[in-house]
């Protein structure tokens, strides 16, 4: 399994760099297995035990990756939650989750010490003073962990993952050790991980695409990663440049702004091995803009929280543009008529449902969700419409579920539509997304006002950011009189879209 696979790098090249934050100090393999063992100690004195939830909202660093490492070493289940989550997400995230811990920057306990107080005792906070400055020495190293076995059991939870839901409150995806296992197995036979290679690590680690698919794919290969704090296009690109890197993950909104930096120039980055995107689609300018400035073929890919990663397009062979590619080693997908499950013949477009090791187990004490997610022969719903090719090659044709996806974040319609409606000036409201060729779509609400109400759309975006992530809130309000509905009086997104989106 991949916590195996990790101590056994650890050991054999204990003098090899892991991980280096740019301007950091380097963490070799040795230094980086010794953090985790303290960090674990740490936790087993808190009296955290095999299956307790350890929740971390820390900014980019160290400690993140230790504990988060800690977490799945002692059996623990390790959330992992968006510093950008305001109050009254986060409280939501600990409350259903019945976090026992969480670990969280110092610099926020001030917005964070109301929220712990409502909880149950047993939830405490451990603060970490200037996380991105710090390692873990100021944990005592008491050994306590040294000699307990790794999780043994492929089907144990190791990590717990939200996902919003289209009509429901966010979900919890529960992860196994086995789930991760065989995504990371599957990829590096895929992408061709080796340990000679240098990872520039740009992404988040809150989500799949830069904890699983980025760092964990790196530490797997036993190679090195390099990481940025945050996305800076020009520092990036100077970075990319400079020889020392072999591979680079992001998504379409990163791509966007390192080609956009590049402006006239060309820049070859044909050194290196593998650059790959996902989370998003990558629009065919971009594809074919990316060739011609940098030299290079972005390797496209397809995956979700529930189930990391599951198309991709070859490293060797044809990366086709639009395309996201084949099913990865040990992964299964089929396209199927989403009433009835039925599959389709090739060139017909359906749902793209998923089956194979690393699809996730079921959702945090939603049975019902669980059931709702998977058909009666155990495929996964991707809520994902697509087509296959009678060569084998996937593409994506829109989603079947009420989905914005912005940035590479999913933001789902419905959480924003509940936040619009505490509103006082709105009647009615819809949220969909426009196309952006920056962000992929831009949030957008459209409103119906309350009779004699004056809506002030500046108003409405900031009370929108106070209930949700920055990212979730609405960048424009439209205001209409009414909205095109179905016979059932669903209003119809997508006659919506083509009306004002323009
Ligand atoms: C930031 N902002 C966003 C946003 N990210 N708005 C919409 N969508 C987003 N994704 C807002 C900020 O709040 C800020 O608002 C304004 O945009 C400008 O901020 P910025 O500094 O320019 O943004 P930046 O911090 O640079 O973030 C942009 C980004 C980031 C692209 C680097 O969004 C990002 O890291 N995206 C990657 C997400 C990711 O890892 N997804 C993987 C999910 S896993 P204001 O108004 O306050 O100024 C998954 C499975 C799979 O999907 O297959 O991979």
């Amino acid at each position: 399994m991949f916590l195996d696979t990790l101590a056994e790098r650890c050991r054999n090249q204990p003098d090899k760099l892991a991980l280096q934050f740019i301007g950091g100090p380097p963490v070799s393999y040795g230094e980086l297995a010794a953090a985790v063992d303290r960090s674990a100690d740490y936790l087993l004195s808190l009296g955290i035990e095999p299956g307790d939830r350890v929740a971390a909202q820390l900014p980019k660093c160290l400690p993140f990756i230790y504990f988060h490492l800690a977490a799945m070493r002692i059996g623990a289940v390790f959330l992992p939650l968006n510093p950008a989550y305001p109050p009254s997400e986060l409280r939501y995230f600990l409350s259903d989750s019945g976090a026992r811990l969480l670990i969280a920057d110092a610099a926020d306990q001030m917005r964070l010490d109301p929220i712990m107080d409502e909880l149950p005792e047993h939830q405490k906070t451990v603060y970490i003073h200037k996380p991105q400055e710090s390692g873990v020495n100021w944990l005592e190293d008491r050994s306590s962990i040294r000699g307990r076995p790794l999780p043994r059991d492929p089907h144990q939870t190791a990590m717990m993952l939200y996902t919003s839901g289209t009509t429901s409150r966010p979900k919890g995806a529960l992860i196994t050790h086995g789930n991760l296992s065989a995504n990371i197995a599957s990829l590096h036979e895929a992408w061709g991980w080796r340990a000679e290679d240098a990872l520039l690590h740009v992404l988040p680690i809150f989500h799949v695409h830069g904890l699983v698919v980025a760092l964990h794919g790196a530490l797997h290969a036993g190679a090195t990663a390099i990481l940025c704090p945050a996305f800076d296009a020009a520092q990036i690109l100077d970075l990319l440049r400079s020889r020392r890197f072999s591979v680079f993950m992001a998504v379409p909104t990163m791509h966007r702004r390192l080609y956009q930096q590049a402006g006239d120039h060309r820049i070859d980055l044909s050194h290196m091995r593998l650059m790959t995107s996902g989370s998003d689609r990558l629009p065919d300018d971009l594809f074919f803009g990316y060739q011609r400035t940098f030299n290079m073929t972005l390797l496209e890919r397809y995956g979700m929280t529930e189930t990391g990663m599951n198309l991709s397009n070859p490293l060797h062979g044809e990366r086709r543009v639009g395309s996201v590619g084949m099913p990865l080693p040990g992964v299964s997908a089929r396209i199927v008529d989403p009433e009835t499950d039925a599959a389709l013949p090739d060139g017909a477009v359906g749902e793209v449902q998923i089956k194979g090791a690393h699809v996730f187990k079921r959702y945090w004490r939603q049975p019902e969700k669980t059931a709702e997610a998977f058909s009666a022969d155990g495929w996964l719903r991707t809520g994902d419409m697509g087509l296959r090719e009678p060569d084998g090659y996937f593409t994506l044709k829109g989603r079947a579920k009420d989905l914005i996806i912005t940035g590479g974040l999913n933001v789902y319609p419905p959480e924003v539509e509940l936040a619009l409606m505490e509103h006082p000036a709105v009647a009615a409201c819809a949220v969909i997304g426009c196309p952006d060729e920056e962000w992929g779509e831009q949030v957008t609400a459209v409103i119906i006002p309350q009779a004699g109400a004056t809506v002030d759309e500046a108003a409405i975006c900031a009370f929108c950011r106070e209930q949700l992530a920055a990212y979730k809130a609405p960048r424009r309000v439209i205001l209409a009189d009414d909205f095109p509905r179905n016979a059932l009086g669903k209003v119809q997104k997508a006659k919506l879209r083509e009306a004002l989106c323009g």
